[in-house]
C-alpha cells in the first residue's frame, strides 16, 4: 500500500471502531461546554460508557472567550478542587474567587474528560431525541455542516440510557422534549421557563440548585438547567458550571447503578 492509502485507511478505521463501539452508550452528553466535559470525566471515572456529541469543530463551549475576548475567567474558591481534579492551574485572588486561563481550562477540561475515557464526537449536530414508552432514550446526530447547510440528508441514531443536556443557554434537548415529545419536565411550569437577565450571585446558586433529572432518561446542567426553571445569566464566572457538572454526574450515576 502506498503511504496515502495507508493513513487514509487508518483514519477511516480508527474512526469508524469508536462510532461503532459508541452507539449504544450509558450516558449522551450534548453539549461540550464546562458542566458537560465535567460530567463526562466524572461518569467516565465512575466507569460508564459516555459519549460527548458537540455541534463547533473546538468543544470547550463558553469557556474560550473568557469575557468579551479577554481570555480569563473567575473560579470561586469552593470549585477549584475541580480544577484541580482536571490539572488546571488556578491564581487566588484572596477575596473568594480565583482567575484562570481560559485557554488552559477551555484544553484542560477537554483533555481530561477524554484521558478518563469519555468519547468526544465533534461537529456533531444532536438534531433530536429518540423517547420509547415515555423514557428518553437516544440522540438523533448528523454533522454538523450537513445541518448548517440545510441539507436533506437522515441522521442516525444512537441509543442511551441517560441524555443530558448540556447545550447551554438554549437548553437545545429540553426544548425538543417539550416542544416535540410533548413530555412534561420538572420545573415549575412543565415547560421551559426562559433564563433571566445578568444576576452573577443568584444565577450561580440556582445553576447547582436547577441541575437534575427533569424527566425519565433526561437531565440538565450548565447554563441549560438554569434556562429550564427560569434562573439568571451569570457571564464569565465558572464555578457554579464545574459544580453542576459534578452533581448531574453523581445524578446519573445513583439513577444507572
Ligand atoms: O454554553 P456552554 O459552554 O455550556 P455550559 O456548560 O456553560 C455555560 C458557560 O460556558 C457560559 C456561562 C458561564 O457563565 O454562562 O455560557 O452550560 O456549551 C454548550 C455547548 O453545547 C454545544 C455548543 O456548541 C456549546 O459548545 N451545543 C449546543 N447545541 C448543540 C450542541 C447541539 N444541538 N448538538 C451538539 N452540540
Amino acid at each position: 500500500m502506498v503511504m496515502e492509502e495507508q493513513i487514509t485507511s487508518a483514519i477511516v478505521r480508527a474512526f469508524f471502531n469508536k462510532l461503532e463501539a459508541h452507539l449504544a452508550v450509558d450516558v449522551a452528553i450534548v453539549g461540550a461546554g464546562p458542566s458537560g466535559l465535567v460530567a463526562a470525566r466524572d461518569l467516565a471515572l465512575a466507569g460508564f460508557k459516555v459519549a460527548v456529541y458537540e455541534s463547533k469543530l473546538a468543544p470547550g463551549g463558553g469557556v474560550w472567550g473568557g469575557g468579551m475576548l479577554m481570555n480569563e475567567v473567575v473560579v470561586q474558591d469552593d470549585a477549584t478542587a475541580i480544577l484541580n481534579d482536571f490539572g488546571i492551574t488556578s491564581v487566588p485572588l484572596g477575596n473568594g474567587y480565583h482567575t484562570c486561563d481560559s485557554v488552559e481550562m477551555a484544553s484542560g477540561l477537554i483533555f481530561g474528560a477524554r484521558k478518563a475515557g469519555a468519547v468526544i464526537f465533534n461537529t456533531v449536530f444532536v438534531e433530536d431525541i429518540v423517547i420509547h414508552n415515555g423514557v428518553i432514550s437516544g440522540v438523533v446526530i448528523n454533522w454538523n455542516p450537513v445541518h448548517r447547510l440545510d441539507m436533506h440528508v437522515d441522521p442516525i441514531v444512537v441509543t442511551a440510557r441517560a441524555v443530558l443536556d448540556g447545550t447551554g443557554h438554549p437548553s437545545e434537548i429540553v426544548k425538543k422534549a417539550v416542544n416535540k415529545a410533548g413530555v412534561q419536565v420538572d420545573s415549575p411550569t412543565g415547560g421551559i421557563l426562559g433564563e433571566k437577565p445578568m444576576w452573577m450571585e443568584d444565577g450561580e446558586r440556582t445553576t447547582v440548585e436547577n441541575t437534575k433529572r427533569l424527566f425519565p432518561g433526561l437531565y440538565a446542567s450548565g447554563m441549560a438547567a438554569n434556562n429550564v426553571q427560569g434562573g439568571f445569566r451569570m457571564g464569565p464566572i465558572f464555578g457554579g458550571m464545574l459544580k453542576s457538572g459534578r452533581k448531574i454526574a453523581r445524578i446519573i450515576a445513583e439513577d444507572l447503578k
